[in-house]
This record gives structure tokens, sequence and C-alpha cells, in this order.
């Protein structure tokens, strides 16, 4: 497993050619360290919002779901619901992971407040 701290094997030949004198407190080695050395943070990883078909949630709330949640148009959302309506499950859109928990927060209470049992949950991309 690497850590975010991690050196390519480039970074490592730099920082060895860097120490110009082979001398401590050499400033020319703290300027080349400070520009060469970084941190290489990875991309955050995506997930799937999904939706789930059942018998009860009507079609026109879920299409207004798709549009108010997943900023979809009229034709989008048909679609996406017309899916979900006959394969079971499909999907919403793929987000960061804090912003696909808070759309799938902000359908299901969505949801609640109007008695409907639609289900709306996430899955890594
Ligand atoms: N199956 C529902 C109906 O016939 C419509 C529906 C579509 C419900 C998509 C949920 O995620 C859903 N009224």
């Amino acid at each position: 497993m690497h850590s975010a701290f991690d050196l390519s094997a480039t970074d490592r030949t730099r920082l060895a050619q860097d120490d110009e004198t082979g001398l401590p407190g050499d400033p020319a080695d703290e300027v080349g360290i400070a520009t060469k050395t970084r941190a290489r943070p990875k991309k955050p990883s995506q997930f799937k919002v999904l939706l789930l078909n059942d018998d009860y949630t009507p079609m026109e709330f879920v299409v207004m779901v798709l549009k108010r949640f997943f900023a979809m148009d009229l034709e989008q959302a048909t679609r996406v619901m017309l899916h979900v309506h006959q394969k079971g499950v499909g999907v919403c859109g793929i987000f960061p992971y804090e912003i696909a928990e808070t759309k799938v927060n902000q359908v299901m209470e969505f949801a609640h407040q109007n008695q409907h049992p639609l289900q709306c949950t996430l899955e890594k991309a």
C-alpha cells in the first residue's frame, strides 16, 4: 500500500541530486527540497447514486425528484424514471462520496415527507 507521501523514483533521484555541497544546512538543499517534495493526494473516489423501483411511488413524483435533485430536464428525467421502472434500478448520477450521500438523504427525506416508499442508495463507482 502506498502512502500519500510516497516518492516516485524520479523524486528520489531529484532529492539525491539536490544535495549540492553535501554539507548540512546548505540553503540550496532546503530550497530544492521544499519545491520538489510534495504530497500526492489520491483523487476522491466516486459513488453512483441509485434509484430503486417500487410498485407505489407515482411516476410523476420520480420525475420531479430527478429534476429537483439531479438537475435533469423533463426528457432526461422521464428516460431515467422509465429505465428504473422497467429494469428495477438505475443511476441518477456519479459524485464524490459527500455529495452522493447528501443527494441520497435529500431524496429519502423528500419521499418520506410525501409518504412514498421510494428508495435511493449509494454504490462505489
Ligand atoms: N413503478 C412505479 C409505478 O409504476 C414508478 C417508479 C419508477 C417508482 C421509478 C420508483 O424509482 C422508481 N408507479
